[in-house]
C-alpha cells in the first residue's frame, strides 16, 4: 500500500467525534513514558507535565494524547510504566472519568491498538497513595485516528503521524528491534538513532509535506505528533500542525484549542529574579482562529 493511501485509510476509518463550539482541547503527544531510569526521556519533565495537566484539568480542557504516550519499544511492561508515573496516570484518570480523555496510539505504543492489551494493562493500576489496586480506564478505546467535526469550523483530523513514514509504519517490527537492541545501547554512548524522524531532518520534512498536502486536498486541519518538531502553520500557509513532544531537553510543547482558536505553547521550569523556580506556560505561536483556515 502506498503511503498516501495509508493516510487515506486512517482518515476513512477514524472515529468521528463532535467538536464542541466553545470546547477546549489540549493536544499532547510523544511523552515516551518509561521506567524512570537513565533512558526514560519523560522522567526529567514529569513535574512540568503534571503541572500542565492540572492547569488544563481545572480549565475544563479535554486531554488528547496523539500517540507514543508510553515507550513500549524500549520497555516491555506497560504496568511498570504506570507504576513509575502513577501520578500522571492518576491525573489521566481524572480526565477519563469526566469524559475528557482521548487517546491515540503511535508507533512506539502500537500495542495499544489491541483491545486485549488495553484491557489487561489499562483497566486498573496500583495507586501508591491509597496502597491498593484501583480502576484506571476500564472502558477506554485507544484510537488510531479521530476526526473532530462541527458546523462552524473546518474538520480536525488527529493522528500520530507515523502513517506518513514507511520504516515506522509497515516495517515497525524492524524499527522496534533496532531501537531495543542497537540504538538504545548506543544512546548511552551519545550516538543517536538516525532513523528516528526526531533526529532526521529530511525524513521529518517528507512526512510533513505529505500531511500538509493531505490537509489541503481535503480542506481540513491535520494535527500530528511523531516528529517531535512543533509546527504551527498560519492561515494561507497550510493546515498542518504538530504538537512537538514531552521529551524536549528542558520543556514540553502542546497545541491548545480554546474557543475556536489555536495556540502553540511551551511549559518549562523558569526562574524568578530572586532565584526561586516555578513552572511557567509560554505562548510560542498564535492564537489563530480556526475559521480563518480554508475560508475563501
Ligand atoms: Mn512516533
Amino acid at each position: 500500500m502506498k503511503i498516501s493511501s495509508r493516510i487515506q485509510k486512517a482518515y476513512e476509518e477514524a472515529r468521528v467525534l463532535p467538536l464542541r463550539e466553545h470546547g477546549r482541547y489540549v493536544f499532547f503527544s510523544d511523552c515516551h513514558r518509561g521506567y524512570g531510569g537513565w533512558n526514560d526521556n519523560f522522567a526529567a519533565n514529569q513535574n512540568v507535565c503534571f503541572t500542565a495537566m492540572n492547569y488544563y484539568y481545572d480549565r475544563g480542557f479535554t486531554y488528547v494524547e496523539l500517540g507514543d504516550g508510553d515507550e513500549l519499544w524500549e520497555n516491555k511492561r506497560q504496568r511498570r510504566i504506570i507504576e513509575t508515573h502513577s501520578h500522571v496516570f492518576w491525573m489521566l484518570r481524572r480526565f477519563y472519568r469526566d469524559g475528557r480523555l482521548i487517546m491515540l496510539w503511535g508507533n512506539h505504543d502500537n500495542k495499544k491498538r489491541k483491545e486485549k492489551f488495553v484491557r489487561k494493562n489499562y483497566a486498573s493500576f496500583w495507586n501508591e497513595c491509597s496502597r491498593q489496586e484501583e480502576e484506571l480506564f476500564p472502558k477506554l478505546k485507544v484510537e488510531e485516528a479521530v476526526r473532530l467535526q462541527s458546523a462552524c469550523y473546518p474538520e480536525l483530523f488527529l493522528l500520530h503521524g507515523h502513517q506518513g513514514d514507511l520504516l515506522n509504519d509497515y516495517l515497525y517490527p524492524l524499527a522496534a528491534f533496532l531501537v531495543r537492541y542497537l540504538w538504545r545501547p548506543l544512546e548511552r554512548w551519545g550516538i543517536r538513532d538516525p532513523t528516528r524522524p526526531a533526529y532526521n531532518y529530511r525524513r521529518c520534512e517528507r512526512g510533513e509535506r505529505r500531511f500538509r498536502s493531505f490537509a489541503e486536498k481535503n480542506g481540513i486541519i491535520v494535527v500530528c505528533g511523531h516528529t517531535h518538531r512543533p509546527v504551527f502553520m498560519k492561515p494561507g500557509e497550510g493546515g498542518y500542525f504538530n504538537d512537538g513532544s514531552m521529551v524536549h531537553p528542558r520543556c514540553i510543547t502542546a497545541i491548545e484549542l480554546s474557543d475556536g482558536e489555536l495556540c502553540l505553547v511551551k511549559w518549562a521550569v523558569c526562574s524568578k529574579r530572586d532565584g526561586t523556580l516555578h513552572v511557567c506556560r509560554t505562548v510560542l505561536d498564535g492564537p489563530v482562529a480556526l475559521s480563518d483556515y480554508f475560508s475563501n
